[in-house]
């Protein structure tokens, strides 16, 4: 059994107590309460410690030595200034996720850098006590399949994860495209369940990275990465060109239905003519209409800041491309309604959709590797690429 190291650093033991406006009610024992039940849901275990101390903190990273599988710290404020602690944890060579409860890139300017940063594989920020969770699971997939990750662009944001299958090739592809609304707390580590997944199924799957709004995204950087991310399928003589998907949760969704749409695209601001074009485009709970999501006002203004001023063009549907859309019917983030429009005005303009709707599954559920929405959605794939 895997056991993973829960370190918290200064002041993280007046959770709950202070500041609950920043950070939440919960206190330090809800939070690694939370930590332990995660944990045993990855058939997993951890072990949690709070320090107010630098070097009890340093002692606890180098006990961790030949003990632990991998480290999740939020050093508190010593993330912002402690050298001592990135030595530290370089030198234990353990896997680390580094957490912050809070957008400390959208506080004061001395919370927005971290000197852990250069020696971490992760730094999740700005999702709550949930950020722990995201980085139990980030620390369980990268163990349990390690990706090769890419570069496809210059930017620090325009790489992606490879999970190969086993075996020869050449393999057919799943492209992922993460949602969180195209903002910066969220990354690719939230499609990393279902990209294991699916290499575990035959399918190789590409995790992409885009830059996103906080982080130099919305329109056109966010586009003309997936555009570029997409094309990146041509450098690997592995993966098999004529079978390939794209799939987005969310906001990514419609991102997935945007890059299957793109041979149909007067490209305009975004390059170039594409190199590749999926076989099948999924849309996971997506926001499939951003006009309805304006009107709305889904995501809480994400969609005007999304467009920075503009629009998008938006010549889908119909993608002309196969389409598969899966929706819980209990999704309070994106209602199933989108889905349902989206299938109906896509089947009237000539594609071929099939429609997965499932009565208890919630927002999340998509990308949840052990749910039955995500069983169906994976089968789907399968057989499309086969
Ligand atoms: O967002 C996070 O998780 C932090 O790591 C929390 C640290 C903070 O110094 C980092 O910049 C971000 C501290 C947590 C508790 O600090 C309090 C301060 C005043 C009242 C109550 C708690």
């Amino acid at each position: 059994m895997r056991r993973y190291l829960v370190l918290n650093g200064p002041n993280l033991d007046l959770l709950g107590v202070r500041r609950p406006d920043i950070y939440g009610t919960a206190t330090l024992d809800d939070l690694e309460a939370h930590c332990r039940a995660w944990a045993r849901n990855l058939g997993a275990e951890v072990r949690t410690f709070q320090s107010n101390d630098e070097g009890a903190l340093i002692d606890a990273i180098h006990q961790a030595r030949e003990v632990f599988d991998g480290i999740v710290i939020n050093a508190g404020a010593l993330s912002h200034t402690s050298y001592a602690l990135a030595d530290a944890l370089e030198a234990v060579a353990l896997p680390v996720v580094e957490v912050h409860i809070s957008n400390v890139r959208a506080r004061e300017t001395w919370r927005a850098t971290s000197v852990l940063a250069p020696v971490v594989a992760r730094t999740i920020y700005g999702r709550g006590l949930e950020g722990y969770r995201w980085a139990l699971r980030f620390l369980h997939f990268a163990a349990a399949r390690p990706p090769d990750t890419f570069a496809y662009g210059t930017h620090p944001d325009q790489v992606a994860d490879l999970r190969l299958p086993y075996g020869p090739g050449p393999h057919p592809v799943c492209v992922l495209l993460h949602g969180g609304f195209w903002r910066d707390p969220w990354q690719r580590d939230l499609m990393d369940g279902l990209a294991v997944d699916l290499a575990s199924r035959g399918v190789a799957s590409w995790n992409v990275e885009y830059r996103r709004l906080g982080a130099g995204g919305g329109r056109p950087a966010t586009l003309v990465d997936v555009a570029a991310a997409v094309d990146a399928l041509t450098g690997f003589g592995v993966l098999d060109l004529e079978r390939v998907a794209v799939a987005g949760h969310s906001a990514g969704g419609f991102l997935a239905l945007w890059a299957a749409s793109r041979h149909r695209l007067d490209l305009g601001e975004v390059g170039s003519e594409p190199e590749v074009t999926p076989r099948l485009a999924v849309s996971l709970a997506g926001v499939t209409d951003l006009d309805t999501a304006v009107d709305t006002d889904l995501g809480n203004g994400a969609v005007t800041a999304f467009l920075r001023g503009g629009s998008v063009a938006m010549p889908f549907p119909p993608t002309g491309v196969k389409t598969l859309l899966a929706h819980g019917e209990r999704d309070s983030d994106v209602p199933a309604t989108f889905s349902l429009e989206y299938a109906r005005a896509a089947r009237a303009a000539g594609d071929a959709v099939e429609v997965i709707m499932d009565r208890e599954a919630g927002h999340m559920s998509l990308i949840d590797e052990s749910t039955s929405l995500w069983h169906q959605v994976a089968e789907d794939i399968v057989e499309a690429l086969a």
